[in-house]
């Protein structure tokens, strides 16, 4: 586990640096431990849709749909050019990939 205020690739890096991958929550209630730790901020969300635009592959699932739950209302919506995942408190979102933000690491599955 780890935080720093990164763009999701540089993100991506230092978690497999670190022997994890990013951080990808399962549950609502990772989902509020999380939140409580960063007191609500922006944090990075292992997933990505770079390869393939609408195709959102995960560390550690393979991939979700558009519709999953853990998606904010609307969302991804891939407004303008939006390839990697953020969580807000609202749920996530798709953002672009090149803002700095929170990251969380996790061990491997
Ligand atoms: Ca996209
Ligand atoms: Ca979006």
């Amino acid at each position: 586990m780890h935080d720093a205020y990164v763009t999701w690739e540089e993100g991506k890096q230092i978690c497999v640096e670190l022997g994890g991958v990013m951080v990808v929550p399962q549950s609502e209630e990772e989902l509020q431990h999380l939140d409580n730790i960063f007191s609500g901020q922006l944090f990075w969300i292992g997933c990505t849709d770079i390869v393939v635009e609408g195709t959102w592959v995960c560390f550690g699932e393979d991939t979700i749909d558009e519709q999953d739950e853990r998606w904010a209302a609307g969302e991804p919506d891939s407004n303008g050019n939006e390839d990697c995942a953020l969580r807000a408190t609202s749920g996530w979102y798709d953002n672009g990939c090149d803002v700095y933000t929170n990251l969380i690491c996790q061990r491997p599955a």
